[in-house]
């Protein structure tokens, strides 16, 4: 019995860790797809295909709570999932609701892959809390693929995000949303280039207190499993090259599966 947490590759070691430290005591697998990465330009049934997969699988070896940690998953493929599994199962969306509440200007910047901006899902919390707002959809081709990579702040990594916070820039937005859990692991860069003003959104916490609730309500014993584990898969080949990039990121020794 175990926490079940999926990404199209590294980007959802953020929702992890912060899920790790809100519920020490639970079991968790984490699935990285790095195989089949990045999802971002793919075709939606392509993605969705992907995950009922990889969360088939790890429902039948004894998922008992799932966490979509990837924007682009979720966008494509949580209703489909609802559907399927009966278990609590916690996306990422866009945090575009607290942008609005949080924005003094009206002026929001959105981060996320192409696939995710041009989502009907993104559309329609665009135009639920949108209308007093300014929101940019700023998909980043690529950019993920760097912090795939374990590349994180390189000078080509600084001229990518200089292309893709330029609208930022150029609005005076004073929110900027990570759309992608890939860009968690850029939040100091994107910071650096806009500036101490401007606020930037990263849902790993929310994402874990979401999950934390929904399992004091489904499964309480879950948050209190008598011995921590973490385990670690990857459909990449390498593994030890996805091991090198996880343990990086996260800044401790793992050993990818
Ligand atoms: N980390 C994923 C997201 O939040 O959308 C997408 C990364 C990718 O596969 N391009």
């Amino acid at each position: 019995r175990f926490i079940g947490i999926f990404d199209s590759g590294v980007g959802g070691l953020a929702v992890y860790r912060a899920a790790r430290e809100l519920l020490p005591h639970s079991a968790f697998v984490y699935v990285a797809d790095s195989g089949f990465a990045p999802y971002g330009d793919r075709e939606p049934r392509y993605i969705a295909n992907r995950v009922i997969e990889i969360t088939d699988a790890l429902v039948k070896s004894g998922a008992q709570a799932l966490v979509i940690a990837c924007n682009t998953a979720t966008v494509t493929t949580v209703s489909e999932l609802r559907a399927k599994h009966a278990l609590p199962i916690i996306g990422i969306e866009p945090a575009i609701k607290p942008a609005t509440a949080l924005s003094t200007r009206g002026k929001i910047v959105v981060l996320t892959t192409q696939r995710t901006a041009e989502s009907d899902a993104v559309a329609r919390l665009c135009q639920r809390y949108g209308s007093n707002s300014h929101i940019v959809l700023q998909a980043c081709p690529g950019l993920a693929d760097y912090v795939e990579a374990g590349e994180v702040d390189s000078i080509e990594v600084n001229e990518m995000l200089k292309q893709y916070l330029a609208p930022a820039i150029a609005i005076a937005a004073d929110v900027i949303v990570l759309g992608c859990t890939h860009f968690t692991f850029l939040t100091a860069q994107i910071q650096r280039l806009v500036g101490p003003d401007v606020t930037i959104i990263e849902p790993s916490i929310a994402v874990a207190q979401q999950l934390a609730r929904q399992l004091v309500l489904t499964s309480p014993d879950l948050s209190h499993e008598a011995c921590a584990t973490e385990t670690f898969y990857t459909t990449a080949l390498a593994s030890n090259t996805v091991s090198t990039v996880m343990s990086k990121l996260l800044e401790r020794p793992i050993d990818v599966l």
